[in-house]
């Protein structure tokens, strides 16, 4: 499946119903009072956050969403009918964007939380609400209120617990598939993974969602590799399993470490601060395993203390990683997006 991370949509409020210019009508009177009765509403959109959308492909093919116009109102005093509420279901984790202005209006980012994007106008009264002592035979009522229009960009950003970083080739998605049920596709060339994967790790009845974010190069803040696009997601991410290969065939592992530190520094100062575990990977090909306490030392040295190393392929440590990964979540600090909200701010 295709992913799509963005779209803009057009959404209008249904029209609300006319309101009505009725007499009532009695055997003996050839024109009684006024009667008309008045216009229903017209439907709001509303956009809805559902775990059954993975993407916001829908929406590219789809950009145009207008609800009902409500019932024109009645003689007898009858008020038209509502039109019903449309709603779009959207990926969890959507953000819901002005695209004139830029403003993040809503951010639709747990199950079933829902948003209106354009309120239908409301009904027009009927001619019942216009009699005054001088006019006691009114010919007016109100036409009924435009719905609201507005041109919104829709911006996935993927919620997850953990997500997997690291250079292209670093083994993400192998590992991704040694936690998780993800069916990531895993190859021996760069950029296999073009699009996040998501996969759900269980710990004790607890599900915890990994996300598996493509290879990240030199220059990734700026765009380069689309990275721009992945780094947004790993914003909302708790938590960090920072990949490193040492395979013989990879870059030095020390400069991979920095190069994708660099990375995220440059891509913002928060991301740069979220809790790190850092994961030498490939294992499996290092002969020589006192080599590893070389590494250990080297990274040290850079200020990481304690990196774990595993293989993904052979599965050897990767449970220890994620204990480690439930110790950071468990610290119970609220995720760094929220900490960082400006408190004032409507989001
Ligand atoms: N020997 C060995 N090979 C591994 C290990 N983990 C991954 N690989 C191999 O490394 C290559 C890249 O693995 P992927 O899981 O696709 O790497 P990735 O980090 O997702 O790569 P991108 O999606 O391109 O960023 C594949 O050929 C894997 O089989 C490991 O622990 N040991
Ligand atoms: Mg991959």
């Amino acid at each position: 499946m295709q992913f799509v991370d963005e779209a803009v949509i057009e959404v209008t409020g249904g029209h609300g119903g006319k309101g009505c210019i009725s007499f009532r009508r009695e055997a003996h009177v050839p024109l009684g009072g006024p009667d008309g009765g008045d216009g229903g509403k017209g439907g709001d959109v509303i956009a809805h956050a559902s775990t059954g959308q993975a993407t916001l492909l829908d929406h590219r093919y789809k950009r145009f969403y207008r609800a009902d116009r409500g019932e024109p109102g009645q003689g007898a005093r009858k008020h038209g009918k509502d039109a019903p509420d449309i709603r779009i279901p959207v990926p969890v984790g959507t953000q819901v964007i002005d695209e004139a202005t830029g403003e993040v209006l809503f951010d639709l980012d747990a199950p079933d939380k829902e948003a209106v994007l354009a309120k239908g106008g409301r009904g027009g009264r009927g001619n019942t609400h216009y009699t005054t002592p001088t006019r006691q035979a009114p010919r007016i009522a109100q036409p009924g209120e435009e719905g609201e229009h507005r041109v919104l960009r829709l911006n996935l950003k993927l919620v997850a617990d953990v997500g997997v970083i690291g250079l292209p080739n670093a083994g993400k998605s192998t590992l991704l598939r040694a936690l998780t049920n993800s069916q990531a596709r895993v190859g021996d060339y760069p950029f296999t993974t073009l699009v996040p994967n998501l996969g759900v790790y269980r710990h004790h009845e607890r599900d915890i969602v990994l996300a598996d974010i493509p290879g990240l190069i030199e220059g990734a803040h700026d765009g380069h590799g689309l990275g721009d696009r992945f780094l947004k997601h790993v914003e909302r991410t708790r938590v960090l399993i920072h990949l490193i290969s040492l395979s013989p065939d990879a870059k030095d592992p020390l400069e991979a470490y920095r190069v994708v530190r660099a990375e995220l520094a440059a891509w913002s100062p928060e991301l740069a601060r979220y809790p790190e575990v850092v994961v030498l990977n490939k294992i499996d090909l290092v002969a020589d395993r006192a080599e590893l306490d070389l590494w250990r030392e080297e990274l040290a040295r850079l200020g990481v203390s304690d990196p774990a190393f595993i293989s993904g392929l052979t599965r050897e440590g990767v449970r220890e990683v994620m204990e480690r990964v439930v110790a950071h979540l468990d610290r119970d600090e609220p995720p760094p997006e929220e900490a960082r909200r400006d408190p004032w701010s409507p989001l």
